[in-house]
Order: C-alpha cells, then sequence, then structure tokens
C-alpha cells in the first residue's frame, strides 16, 4: 500500500525513468494538487479583514486580527476560525489584567455576580473554572453560555455558571490564536514565524473536569512546510510528523483546513467519529509563570482536570471539544 506522495511519486519517477522519459512531477511538498487528503489547503498570507479585535486597557496584548484565506478551489477560509468575540456575551472574568481583575485566589472573587445561564430552568446550578491558551467558546447542549474574554494574550481565567439536568453536552470551540494570519504562527522566541501553542483546561463544580473521556477535532493545522507530513487515520486528521520549529522565513507556509459542521455545539451532533482528546501537562503548556492560571490552580489540576487539545497542540489552531457529562 502507498503510505505517502512521496513513495507514489518515487515509483512513478522510477517507472518513467523505465520507460526512458524524464518525470515532469514536482514534489509533492512544493504543490497542492498533489495533496490527497481531505483538508482544504490554503497557502501565504490572509488578508486582513479585522485588524485587532481587542484592545487592552491597562497592560500589554498581542493583536488579535481575523483574516480570510482563498484556497484553489475559490473557497474562502476565515483565520484562526470563526468566532463571535465581537458580538457575543463575554464569561466572566477570574483573572483579567487588561481589566486590572488581578485576584491572587479564588477567595478574592465575588462568584455571586456570575450571571446564569439557564439551560434547564429545573436543573441544577453548576459553575465552571476555565483557562484557555487562548480563547474558547462554550456551550452547554446548544445553549451558548459565553465566549473568552480576551481572543489572544495577555492570558486570562473565566468563571460561568448555568442550571442544567444531567446528563448533559458540554461543547468547546477552542483557538489558539495568530499573528500571521493564515500561516499559524507569531513573532515570539527570537523567530519571525513562531508556531504557538494551544491548550484548554476546566473544571466544573459538579466534579466534571477536562480529560481523556473529551473528544477533540482540528479544523485548522498550519504551519505546514511539507505537506507530505500530514496523514489521517479513521477520523484523526494527523500532524505529528510535521515540523514545530519556528522560522525567520515562514511567509509561503500552508494551512490545512476543514469545514467546521454547523451544529457541532448541539446535544444531538454525532462525533462518535471523533478521536479522543490528547492530555499536556503544565509543562507542556507552560503555565508555571502564569499568574492567571496559578492562582485558581485549585479549579485547575488540583480539580483534577487536565490540559486538552487535538493531537497537536502546536500546528491545530482551531479545535472543538465535545463532553458528555453522565
Ligand atoms: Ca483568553
Ligand atoms: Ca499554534
Ligand atoms: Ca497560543
Amino acid at each position: 500500500m502507498l503510505t505517502s506522495n512521496k513513495q507514489y511519486i518515487s515509483i512513478l519517477s522510477a517507472l518513467f525513468l523505465a520507460m526512458g522519459c524524464t518525470p515532469e512531477i514536482e514534489p509533492a511538498s512544493n504543490n497542492i494538487s498533489n495533496y490527497q487528503g481531505t483538508a482544504s489547503i490554503t497557502q501565504g498570507l490572509a488578508k486582513s479583514v479585522v485588524s485587532n479585535l481587542f484592545e487592552c486597557k491597562s497592560g500589554r496584548s498581542r493583536v488579535a486580527g481575523i483574516g480570510e484565506v482563498v484556497d484553489s478551489a475559490g473557497n474562502v477560509w476565515t483565520v484562526p476560525a470563526k468566532n463571535l468575540f465581537t458580538t457575543a456575551a463575554k464569561a466572566s472574568d477570574l483573572y483579567e489584567e487588561c481589566a486590572n481583575i488581578t485576584p491572587t485566589s479564588l477567595a478574592d472573587v465575588d462568584v455571586t455576580a456570575v450571571p446564569v445561564v439557564t439551560v434547564d430552568s429545573d436543573g441544577d446550578e453548576i459553575t465552571g473554572y476555565i483557562f484557555a491558551d487562548n480563547y474558547f467558546e462554550l456551550y452547554i447542549n446548544g445553549i451558548f453560555v459565553a465566549v473568552d474574554s480576551v481572543p489572544f494574550t495577555p492570558f486570562n481565567a473565566s468563571i460561568v455558571k448555568f442550571k442544567v439536568n444531567k446528563p448533559y453536552t458540554i461543547a468547546v470551540k477552542v483557538i489558539d490564536w495568530e499573528e500571521n494570519l493564515g500561516l499559524g504562527t507569531e513573532n515570539n522566541r527570537g523567530k519571525a514565524y513562531h508556531p504557538g501553542d494551544g491548550g484548554f483546561i476546566a473544571s466544573f463544580s459538579d466534579g466534571t473536569v477536562t480529560g481523556s473521556g473529551w473528544q477533540a477535532q482540528t479544523f485548522y493545522t498550519a504551519p505546514i512546510y511539507d505537506l507530505n507530513c500530514l496523514s489521517e487515520a479513521g477520523g484523526q486528521r494527523l500532524s505529528a510528523s510535521c515540523t514545530v520549529e519556528g522560522t525567520d522565513h515562514g511567509e509561503n507556509a500552508f494551512a490545512a483546513h476543514w469545514q467546521t459542521p454547523n451544529n457541532w455545539m448541539n446535544e444531538q451532533f454525532d462525533s462518535t467519529s471523533w478521536p479522543q482528546a490528547s492530555l499536556y501537562s503544565e509543562d507542556e503548556i507552560g503555565v508555571n509563570n502564569k499568574k492567571s492560571y496559578m492562582n485558581f490552580i485549585d479549579k485547575f489540576s488540583g480539580a483534577g482536570a487536565s490540559f486538552i487539545w487535538s493531537t497537536n497542540v502546536v500546528l491545530d489552531n482551531e479545535v472543538i471539544l465535545r463532553y458528555q457529562v453522565k
């Protein structure tokens, strides 16, 4: 069985040579038309459509823009992902430097001020504690609860409340934001095109925590410098063999896009083919120096929650997470 375009090309090349012909096939790494996976591929910088979603009133933040990039079939892709930041209700802040909300622990947070979203009017009231690198949109049984109040940086933490009966379904869109729109990178660690990482952790007052029982599917993977490094197995969209190194010359990077289903947040949505979430340590996500995480660690790893994402926490930049609370 042919496992890669590279093998296919080398076999074709050998055939051509045996026939006395010169092969005229470009390496698949440079040629979108040789890509055979299910993603739509774009190449290069997206056109900026929103220059910056978020102004940090107190302190500094990275520019959180939105872009559009067109694939070879003419389809327009929004990067880093379609989102509701400008229009939807923001989650209450546990910690948000730009708004000068910097409590040292949960004891200093007025949790009674957090609005309660009604999913079931006779349901139990549940409180959720959330930290996302970088941004989340939360739904319970398809009912919208809140979006993250900071799309990119600084790192913040959120608290939400909702009333629901078990069983119920948590669905979260998470975005690892990017500065170089469409390229999956940011100016960081001394490189102009550094691929930042994601990560999501949450606990809920009914004992629900993020972990390997959750599902995680990716919808946007970038930067990709060699399309041969992408593969798929069952429902998995894999990029483990793609480089995660930063570069000063990432302007021609490829990106892989998959359409998000319209009803991904609904209880009835069938995600049975989706992969199980991958777990990441606090060291891997790099939260040990972040007060927005450490000041509430009792509600994160201290509550038994793990950081989750898809299989590639660096390159997968739009991920949807789902979990049914039984
Ligand atoms: Ca955030
Ligand atoms: Ca990334
Ligand atoms: Ca990030």
